[in-house]
């Protein structure tokens, strides 16, 4: 299988955490691509017409997209405990947690977007918009942990641990932990695990 992947994307480390978890890293071939929404990678088109990472090609040439479709996919492909669970039970809070995860890396994608357009055409109001939501964003997260602590590893979990990993990779100077020190104790223990370790954000093409 091959990857279309940057170290620099919190959906593509969410994919990757997915496959260490699984044991099926090994049968990943990562490939260096570059997507911008400005300037759409027309050659990743014909494989995603979003022009967005990840995206997985499979063996047979089935093209796979987005993260939630692949670490779905991956799960079905490993003998051990699943990351999305039968039980619905287990199922409900690990999706919500997979849809809040993936919301945060979006509005903070968003962000740092704002962030690096030219001063006159920036807007501060999105940016002002996207504080809000990481605010109560960790309030909810916050006051989740017990159940994050309580429920087995799932793609909710991966999902939240990634979105607090890509906050310290571009947003540090918030200072995310502050306020919220039952969440940063659990991220600890999270980014601590070898599919974390393993997949760690770097600035570089
Ligand atoms: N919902 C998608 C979001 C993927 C996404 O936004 N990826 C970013 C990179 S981190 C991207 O490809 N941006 C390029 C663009 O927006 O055209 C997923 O879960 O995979």
């Amino acid at each position: 299988m091959k990857l279309y992947w940057s170290s620099r994307s919190p959906f593509v480390r969410k994919v990757m955490v997915v496959a260490h978890e699984t044991g099926l890293d090994s049968r990943i071939e990562c490939v260096r691509t570059v997507v911008s929404a400005m300037n759409p990678n027309v050659e990743l088109m014909p494989s995603n017409p979003l022009a967005k990472l990840p995206t997985l090609l499979l063996d047979d040439g089935t093209s796979l997209y987005d993260s939630r479709v692949i670490c779905e996919f991956l799960d079905t492909r490993h003998a051990g405990a699943r990351l999305f669970p039968l039980d619905w039970r287990e199922r409900l809070p690990a999706l919500r947690w997979q849809a809040l995860g993936d919301g945060m890396m979006d509005f903070s994608l968003a962000r740092l977007m704002e962030r690096t357009r030219p001063e006159g055409q920036r807007s501060d109001s999105l940016i002002v918009g996207a504080r809000a939501k990481l605010a109560a964003s960790l309030a909810a997260l916050e006051a989740a942990v017990p159940a994050l602590d309580a429920l087995p590893l799932s793609i909710g979990h991966v999902a939240v641990g990634c979105a607090l990993s890509y906050l310290d990779f571009r947003f540090a100077a918030d200072g995310w932990r502050e306020g919220h020190a039952a969440l940063a104790a659990w991220h600890a223990t999270f980014a601590a695990r070898p599919s974390m370790l393993a997949t760690d954000h770097v600035d570089a093409y």
